[in-house]
């Protein structure tokens, strides 16, 4: 196999040293660590299709990886021995923005790649987050990632026009050409977004760029008392304010951590939560100090209007996933409630963790606008993990939401994605996998458990 691999990329790209293999072996939280047989980079759709060809042939597992920032275990290979990480990097390539606003994108490039592309060509690309210098577009389809911007312009599967994508068997399907309105039977594109590298590897995506912001734009961190003001002071911001762009939720014990990175407290006093709002437009600072003059639920508030100072409360945000690394080790989760169950999902978390885990720290952030909480878990005992996931995605779903809102399922998940999916799409899933990976060689054990 190793030798046909190297024919096959080239053996500069056949990684299988041990120091060479090791980045790709452990994800970003270092939690989840894994052995390959080797590292492939291939160059090009047809490298891509020859290698699966390869892994087909030999029975060899393959394991998709973009930019490795997935924080579900799925881009690490994890209890599938011998499986070769198949890394996209290399297909980065883009394509000249077209005159309908849509690119084609290789499955590697970064968000930032593609952000910057589509700015200098006068468009801007919806998806951002704070890992946007490593996340893969190929890795954000591949997961249906959301963001900062999901307020404004939808998640991943928003942008997507179409895919080209290499089956199991190396077969090559190829939806990135043509017109952007088509009908014409099942949207194979579509299934591919969210299928966590269990389906395909995707080589090439058409993404559906947007407007720029407007240059002009006003951020403010306002503390509020709980998350029933936060989600007031969001109802009141989305009425008052057409140009808001982002709505973030920051918890104490979030922001405490944050600090501990040497920023600045925000406010003169501590609050509960803090929500981070940003608007868009001309006269966009005026806008905002209004909108939270009139608007309920507004304890303490810091603004900014130029883009450095908007930076600066940005950070309040953004460093939080990075601050809760510098602590320790996590448990991330990443649910979504319904909106007007989200207070009520806030107050019960820390105490169903703590009940089984007294130790834990729970850190809770996330985008308010779509009730998507990320429930972080810090000094949760290793023999108390799967209770505590157990019962925190139980009462997510015991409240109508769902047991991933952006990062997937992963590994991590796999073993509770009954909780919110039924047993007929289950059914329906693994018929899909069954058609088109049959011999169950793409990501085993990601997303569908025992797959
Ligand atoms: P990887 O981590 O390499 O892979 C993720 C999954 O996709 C794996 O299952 C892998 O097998 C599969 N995959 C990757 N590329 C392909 C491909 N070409 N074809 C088929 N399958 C593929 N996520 C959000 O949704 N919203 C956020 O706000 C957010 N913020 C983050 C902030 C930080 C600091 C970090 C570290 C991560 C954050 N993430 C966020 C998670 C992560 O960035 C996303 O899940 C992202 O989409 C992963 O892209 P990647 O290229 O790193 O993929
Ligand atoms: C974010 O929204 C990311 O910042 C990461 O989705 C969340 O660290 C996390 O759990
Ligand atoms: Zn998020």
């Amino acid at each position: 196999v190793d030798a046909a691999l190297v024919s096959a990329v080239g053996a500069e790209h056949v990684l299988t040293d041990p120091d060479l293999r090791a980045a790709a072996e452990v994800d970003w939280t270092g939690r989840w660590r894994g052995a390959c047989r080797a590292v492939v980079r291939p160059g090009s759709t047809e490298e891509v299709a020859a290698v699966l060809r390869i892994c087909a042939d030999a029975g060899v597992p393959v394991v998709p990886q973009g930019g490795n920032t997935g924080l579900v275990g799925g881009s690490v290979p994890v209890g599938v021995p011998g499986a070769v990480v198949l890394s996209t990097r290399r297909l980065d390539a883009l394509a000249p923005v077209d005159a309908t606003g849509t690119v084609v994108a290789g499955a590697g490039a970064t968000l930032a790649a593609v952000q910057r592309h589509a700015r200098a060509a006068g468009w801007a690309f919806g998806l951002d987050w704070a890992a946007r210098d490593s996340a893969t577009v190929g890795g954000a389809v591949a997961t249906n990632a959301g963001g900062l911007r999901v307020l404004r312009w939808g998640p991943a599967r928003a942008q997507l026009v179409g895919a080209e994508a290499v089956l199991a068997s190396g077969a090559v399907l190829s939806r990135v050409d043509g017109p952007v309105k088509d009908s014409t039977g099942y949207d194979l594109s579509g299934l591919l977004c969210g299928s966590e590298g269990t389906l395909g590897v995707l080589t090439r995506v058409r993404l559906r760029l947007v407007p720029p912001l407007p240059a002009e734009r006003a951020v403010a961190l306002v503390g509020v008392d709980g998350v029933p003001a936060a989600t007031g002071l969001l109802a009141a911001a989305r009425r008052a304010l057409p140009g808001l762009a982002a709505a973030e939720l920051v918890g104490a014990a979030a922001l405490a951590l944050a600090l501990r990175l040497g920023l600045p407290a925000p406010l003169d006093a501590e609050w509960p939560a803090y929500v981070l709002l940003e608007t868009a437009g001309a006269g966009a600072l005026d806008d905002l100090t209004a909108a939270l003059a009139e608007a309920p639920g507004v304890g303490d508030a810091v603004l900014a209007g130029d883009a450095a100072d908007r930076a600066r409360l940005w950070r309040y945000r953004e460093e939080v996933t990075p601050a809760i690394s510098a602590a320790g080790v996590p448990i991330k989760l990443d649910i979504s409630v319904p909106a007007d169950a989200l207070p009520a999902a806030w107050e019960a978390l820390p105490a169903t963790v703590s009940a089984l885990a007294p130790g834990a720290q729970v850190v809770l952030f996330g985008h308010l606008a779509e009730s998507n909480l990320h429930v972080n878990m810090l000094s949760v005992p290793a023999d108390r993990e799967p209770a505590v996931v157990e019962a925190v995605l139980r009462l997510v779903a015991g409240a109508g939401g769902s047991i991933s809102a952006e990062h997937g399922i992963g590994r991590a998940k796999a073993r509770w994605l009954g909780l919110t999916r039924s047993a007929a799409e289950l059914a329906a899933m693994r018929a899909v996998k069954a058609a088109l990976d049959p011999a169950g060689l793409l990501n085993p054990g990601v997303l569908l458990a025992g797959s």
